[in-house]
């Protein structure tokens, strides 16, 4: 054998590039479950679970395809994707090894130091399961003063020619979002949900997991998860067909009841590269085209997978390792350890939390204006904001999390990503869930103990960042009714935030 091919466990994809340089009569496949990868951070169970079990499900495919395997499960204590790399090297003689680049910074600087140390060239090949190429970013981002998604979304959809009359967006309109935003009654009518068997080899690694990894964060129960191509093929052909007409409505809504709503659930095998971006895009399109999908749910879709999800991840490699230490708004407050455990008299963020603890999974409005804005709102540490999305969401990988959690939720990147922070008060939850109804706290309240906190730590929030956020022209209006109130309300408001932070 000439090459060694080293696949991570989110490079599950037949046609990744380190493997279409390479063919089963000169190269030899080296897959491991190591310790680094798996305690980097406190990684919510069934991530861990979705990960081995994917993993080896896809060793299984290769090697009906023809490919020569080696492959470590954790028991063979391994602690690092090099280490496996060194031991397979001994076995051979090999002239190169090839991977696909990984999808964070940290292991990505790792891997060119790999050369030196194994002795052999180490290939690393650019990542091509995504609609836009490093270059394709960079050459977008050149010269622009902001880097707005909308600009970049509507590129995409030129270059894709996805939604596209010609050279006009169907219907006339870029962007359907503000049709997208139905709060959603506990009554709604809710689409089937597609759940996938456990088999002999998730089962396995489930007592793996319950055993190894006690004391991380989750449960294992009633896992669903897809863990091979098949399975994830299914699970999409089901959301196209039962979810993804009413996935424009309620985009935006949270029901204490219904995690998924009309959300597709696709993220964590996408990510994992059981799905492949553009497929999911032309399939939606097609419902559109032939009458089965309204065309806010399938721009809406399209959106968040050609538009946000390209865009984050351009953003990230661009920004560099640095960008998860940003803290433009010096924000220290430990992360509290309610987000550990749920355990919080705030209906939303107990619900949020409790959910995500469960499943490893909430969806964009919940991770983005619950638990999200709370952090933002109460200055909690951004780093530690972002260690918590990285551990608890099975779809987690930094390319994609950290831009959402740094830019996009907590506005620690000043700006960047978003034009103005996601700042709200508990308004804005009641309008968009149920959970208010549930809560301790009465969100009509905006100072007392009895209080949404939410209402007084918005105000509080922007009165504490004056300095930075008062030239913002987004901000102008927020501004100039905080200026119109008088002293005494202003006061009772930021003493009710400061009596409340103070109690976390
Ligand atoms: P759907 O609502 O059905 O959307 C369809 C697909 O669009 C998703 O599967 C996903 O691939 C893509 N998508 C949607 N929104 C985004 C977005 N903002 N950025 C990138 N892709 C998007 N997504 C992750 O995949 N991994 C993360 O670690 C992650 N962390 C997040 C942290 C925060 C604070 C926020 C606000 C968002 C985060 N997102 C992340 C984006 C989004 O919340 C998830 O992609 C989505 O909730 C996954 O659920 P779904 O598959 O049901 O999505
Ligand atoms: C997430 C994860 C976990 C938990 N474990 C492994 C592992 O043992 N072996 C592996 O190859 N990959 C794992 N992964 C995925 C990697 O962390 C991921 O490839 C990097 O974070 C780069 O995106
Ligand atoms: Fe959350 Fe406030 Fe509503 Fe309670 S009242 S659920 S704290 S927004």
């Amino acid at each position: 054998m000439t090459d060694l091919v080293l696949i991570l466990g989110d490079q599950l994809t037949p046609q990744i590039s380190s493997l279409s340089q390479a063919s089963p009569q000169t190269a030899h496949i080296v897959m491991a479950e190591v310790t680094d990868e798996a305690f980097y951070v406190r990684h919510h169970k069934r991530k861990l679970a979705f990960t081995f079990s994917a993993m080896r499900h896809f060793r299984d495919a290769l090697r009906a395809t023809g490919w020569n395997v080696t492959y470590f499960t954790l028991d063979a204590g391994l602690a690092s994707l090099r280490e496996a790399v060194a031991r397979t090297l001994q076995d051979g003689s090999y002239k190169r090894v090839l991977v696909t680049e990984a999808g964070e910074w940290r292991l990505h600087q790792e891997m060119r130091s790999w050369a030196d140390t194994l002795g052999l060239p180490v290939l690393v090949a650019e990542d091509g399961r995504f609609l836009a190429s490093h270059d394709d970013f960079a050459r977008w981002a050149e010269g622009r003063k902001q880097l707005r998604m909308e600009y970049f979304y509507r590129e995409m959809r030129k270059r894709t020619g996805l939604l596209m009359d010609g050279d006009k967006p169907v219907g006339g309109q870029w962007n359907f979002d503000k049709d997208n935003r139905k709060p959603a009654e506990a009554s709604l009518f809710m689409p089937p949900r597609h759940a996938t068997p456990v088999d002999a080899v998730t089962q396995e690694v489930l007592d793996l997991v319950a055993d190894r990894f006690a004391e991380h964060p989750g449960s294992l129960d009633r896992f669903d998860l897809p863990v091979t191509r098949a399975e994830a093929e299914q699970s999409r052909d089901h959301f196209m067909q039962h979810a993804l007409p009413g996935f424009g409505d309620y985009q935006d809504a949270m029901l204490a009841a219904e995690p998924l709503l009309y959300h597709s659930n696709l993220s964590t095998a996408l990510n994992a590269g059981l799905l492949d971006p553009l497929d999911l895009c032309q399939r939606a399109e097609r419902e559109y085209r032939e009458g089965r999908a309204p065309l806010n749910a399938v721009e809406g879709f399209i959106r968040q997978i050609l538009g946000w999800r390209e865009y984050v991840r351009g953003i990230y490699w661009r920004e560099g390792p640095d960008y998860v230490r940003r803290n433009a708004l010096d924000a220290r407050r430990p992360l509290p350890d309610f987000y550990w455990t749920g355990e919080t008299d705030m209906t939303c963020l107990s619900k949020a939390i409790g959910q995500t603890l469960e499943l490893g999974y909430a969806h964009h409005i919940q991770r983005l204006m619950v638990t999200g804005l709370f952090a933002m709102l109460a200055d909690v540490d951004p780093f530690e904001v972002h260690e918590w999305y990285l551990a608890v969401y099975t779809d987690a990988y930094e390319w994609v999390e950290a831009p959402n959690v740094i830019g996009m939720s907590q506005f620690a990147d000043g700006g960047l990503l978003g034009s103005k922070p996601y700042a709200a008060s508990g308004a804005y939850i009641d309008r968009m869930s149920d959970y208010c109804s549930d809560c301790k706290y009465d969100v009509k309240q905006k100072t007392g103990p009895t209080a949404c906190p939410f209402n007084a730590l918005y105000w509080d929030f922007l009165a504490r960042h004056d300095a930075t956020l008062r030239g913002n022209p987004r901000l102008g209006p927020v501004y100039r009714n905080w200026d119109r109130m008088d002293a005494d309300r202003q006061s009772a408001l930021r003493n009710s935030a400061g009596a409340f932070l103070a109690s976390l």
